[in-house]
């Protein structure tokens, strides 16, 4: 028998791709993208492409696993056990696995209380239901510590809220009608692709595209203007530009007027960013700057496609304030195929409180649990104590590769008396440390409901085969655990129907018209046209914009404030939907209503309240004591995170292992393409081989994430990387790092 599935791919990037699987006789036969849904387009990127060979993956957990053997990664290249028993692991039931867990959390919240034990996952599945529902509503019931959860992009959402007071932005078919489209630390062909034919779109109709990234992604490649920066230096970019348009007069005055507070202090503080000062800290030249500002802000629609790259430093959080306020300044929010996006999460919620029940948590502790931020586990599992962390449950999330510091976190992953669950699909990092692993499904085996953070679609995954082995869903292993814990609410009783039913339940307008049934069978755009009040009054398209020809978007008046209707004569394409213009005339969810140039809520917090550019501490800090080159720890374009680094089918499009580094700071310390090399900092070092390709601009080098387990010595690229918080939002500082680089041994001549 064949059957066509319609699900979600659940993975961590902002595409969230509608997906069709074909399944013969119960097992899947192929994945394609989906055709009907309006971003995905029916492609889907290379990894996904490949997800047959992930699913039936020789490698899979299959089974819950007890550890007999000692923690640790083992053996070089002996580390993905394949086998059920071996020296380390010895098979149980779910049952026995249930009983164990259950009954060591239950010795260790008497002797410590609940709050020793700590939930740990991030984004293994953006489902809303296996990546925060169940498992929630168990820990709080539980009393757990809370987990704060900044690993990737807190900082920019502080930033961006302290302006907007939302995580809302432009949608990604607006950009074919954009004209002039910046690419800021995003690398758009690696991690989000579905925007790139969008943006292909736009560029046949004329529309230039630019690049700022210190790192020349393929995206820089193809890009028509490529601005290499200087690795955290993007608000002192933001603030030359702006620099230049308020000095220009090159604002919108209309648009500041009405919509946004602080105009003035920007005005002022923008003053002490001339483009020639600006230059000395980005690299980026005075009269591109100027060129870069002018461009930006008369080439009307002009939208910024903002990712978290610049939030991954130490000052993140300000940087991400800077460029969010540069569509305010130049009013590009009222038009089509203006703005910015970072994330689009922010709109319409699921039913949040209802899906993770954070009322648990008080009826067992009587109070709120601590928080321990994801982001220092390493400090976490070594230093805290009152009480110390006692158990550590992972699941969606591979931890012993992601977390800065990861020298700390071994060190704390390896201490006898922690008692540590893993729930994954294989056999991680992590699992290395594992007392007990479960096995867990794929989004083929489980049923769930999405939103993606990259576009305004909602969906339901529907499950497409029957789980392999023994895995079960993060819902059912929650659902077990509850049972064995005695836990007797209702919550834990719920269908996972009926829990996407509770999702949906939702007075947003936007969610108008989600039920489970139609979103079984195709993807629902909000309905952000019945959302009516909000949005201010007598906006309209700004005349610069009817001038240069584009699109002729009119705003109707009266209840539908964000219709906008292209007109006969427009000769690019026509979209097939009303654009959403979220903030063209105001509707900011600051506290002020409006785009806060000047924010309270900052000054409260010390913080600068209009924006300040501070060059990064570890910079300062580590140039001094012999670290010169700037380290980007990135992702690979080919895996997502960690996640299918292991898979052989998608290794061959990567080359991981790689330290890219400039020729002349190869020349300097007379290393060639080729060499082996050695990556050092204070926190720790790691074996790279050398390329020498132009990826990096002298005084920058770059290395990209994987398993741990695949390189020399187990080592992560984060043993580089530091806990160090950003200065909004307590995020983490990936990309500020310093190291420096030595040849570790003359290349072998074959
Ligand atoms: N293929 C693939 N797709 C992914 C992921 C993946 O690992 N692989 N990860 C997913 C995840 S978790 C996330 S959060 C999203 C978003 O992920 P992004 O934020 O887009 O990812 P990054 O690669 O961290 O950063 C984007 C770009 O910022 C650049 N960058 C680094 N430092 C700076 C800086 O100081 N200034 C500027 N201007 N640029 C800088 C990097 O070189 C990189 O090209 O992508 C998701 N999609
Ligand atoms: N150096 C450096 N470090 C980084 C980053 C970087 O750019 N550079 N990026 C950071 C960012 S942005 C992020 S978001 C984090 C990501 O950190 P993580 O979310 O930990 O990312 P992954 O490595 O993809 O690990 C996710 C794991 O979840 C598992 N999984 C998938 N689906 C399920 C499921 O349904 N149930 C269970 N139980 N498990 C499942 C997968 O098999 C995988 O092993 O990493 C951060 N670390
Ligand atoms: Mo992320």
């Amino acid at each position: 028998m064949k059957k066509v599935v319609q699900a979600a791919c659940p993975h961590d990037c902002p595409d969230a791709c509608g997906v069709l699987i074909t399944v013969e006789d119960g097992r899947a036969a192929k994945i394609q993208g989906d055709p009907e849904h309006p971003v995905t387009r029916g492609f889907l990127c290379a990894k996904v492409a490949k997800y047959l060979d992930r699913v039936y993956s020789p490698d899979r957990v299959m089974y819950p696993m007890r550890r007999v053997g000692p923690k640790g990664p083992g053996q070089p290249g002996a580390a993905v056990p394949t086998k059920i028993t071996s020296s380390v692991w010895q098979r149980i039931s779910w049952d026995q696995a249930l009983d164990q867990i259950s009954s060591r959390f239950r010795a260790i919240s008497a002797e410590f209380g609940s709050e020793a034990i700590l939930p740990y996952s991030y984004g293994g599945t953006l489902g809303a239901l296996n990546g925060g529902s169940m498992d929630r509503r168990f820990f709080h019931r539980l009393g757990a510590s809370q987990l704060d959860r900044t690993i990737c992009s807190a900082a920019g959402e502080a930033g961006m809220k302290s302006v907007l007071g939302a995580k809302l932005g432009t949608e990604p078919e607006q950009f074919r009608q954009s004209k002039y489209i910046i690419a800021w630390a995003s690398n758009i062909h690696g991690n989000n692709v579905h925007l790139w034919p969008f943006i292909a779109e736009a560029r046949r109709n004329g529309a230039k595209l630019v690049v700022i990234d210190p790192y020349r992604t393929r995206t820089a490649e193809c890009a028509d203007w490529y601005l290499p920066i200087n690795p955290g230096t993007d608000a002192a970019l933001a603030l030359g530009m702006m620099h230049v348009i308020i000095g220009e007069n090159l604002h919108d005055v209309d648009y500041v007027t009405k919509y946004t507070v602080g105009f003035e202090q920007l005005r002022e503080k923008v003053k002490a960013y001339p483009p020639e000062r600006v230059a000395q800290w980005t690299g980026i030249a005075a009269e591109d700057i100027r060129k870069l500002a002018r461009e930006y802000a008369t080439a009307r629609p002009s939208a910024i496609r903002l990712n978290y790259g610049v939030q991954r430093s130490e000052g993140g959080g300000m940087a991400t304030r800077a460029i969010v306020m540069l569509p305010c300044v130049i009013g590009s929010w009222k038009e089509v195929g203006g703005g910015l996006q970072m994330s689009l999460s922010g709109a319409a919620d699921f039913n949040s409180t209802g899906l993770k029940r954070p009322d648990l948590m008080h009826s067992a502790l009587g109070r709120e649990a601590r928080t321990l931020n994801m982001v220092e586990l390493g400090r976490v599992l070594n230093k805290v104590n009152d009480p110390p962390v006692k158990a550590l449950f992972v699941y969606n999330s591979n931890p012993a590769a992601v977390c800065p510091n990861h020298q700390a976190v071994i060190r704390g992953l390896m201490r006898p008396d922690l008692f540590t669950v893993v729930h994954e699909q294989f056999f991680t990092d992590t699992t290395d440390y594992a007392d007990i692993v479960l096995p867990a499904t794929t989004f083929f085996e489980h049923k769930d409901l999405q939103k993606g953070y990259g576009h305004y679609y909602v969906q339901v995954s529907n499950q497409a085969i029957e789980p392999v082995g023994e895995c079960r869903s993060n819902v059912e292993l929650f659902r077990g655990l509850a049972e064995r814990m005695g836990f007797e609410e209702e919550c834990f009783r719920e269908s996972v129907d009926e829990m996407i039913d509770l999702a949906l339940e939702s007075d947003d307008p936007w969610m108008a018209g989600m039920s489970r049934e139609r979103l079984e069978r195709e993807p629902v755009r909000m309905k952000f046209a019945a959302s009516g009040a909000d949005f201010g009054e007598n906006s309209h398209f700004s005349q610069r914009q009817r001038e240069v020809g584009h699109p002729g978007a009119e705003l109707r008046s009266g209840g539908q404030p964000m219709a906008a209707v292209p007109t006969s004569s427009d000769k690019v394409a026509v979209p097939t939907f009303e654009p959403f213009l979220p903030f063209a005339r105001g509707g900011f969810r600051t506290r002020s209503g409006k785009a806060e140039l000047y924010s309270e809520l900052l000054k409260a917090q010390g913080l600068d309240p209009v924006v300040e550019f501070r060059p990064p501490a570890e910079s300062r800090h580590a140039k001094r004591n012999g670290l010169p080159l700037e380290l980007l720890a990135r992702k690979a374009d080919n895996f997502l995170n960690t996640t299918f680094s292991n898979l052989p089918s998608v290794q061959e499009m990567e080359e991981p292992g790689l330290l890219e580094i400039s020729s002349g700071d190869a020349q300097a310390r007379g290393i060639a393409d080729g060499d082996r090399v050695r990556v050092f900092n204070h926190r720790g070092d790691v074996e790279l081989v050398a390329r020498v390709d132009g990826k990096v601009q002298a005084g920058v080098v770059s290395a990209s994430l994987h398993w741990a387990k695949m390189a020399p010595g187990f080592q992560s690229i984060n043993s580089l990387t530091s806990e160090k918080l950003t200065d909004m939002g307590n995020s983490a500082t990936f990309y500020s790092v310093l190291v420096e680089v030595e040849l570790s041994k003359p290349k072998s001549s074959h």
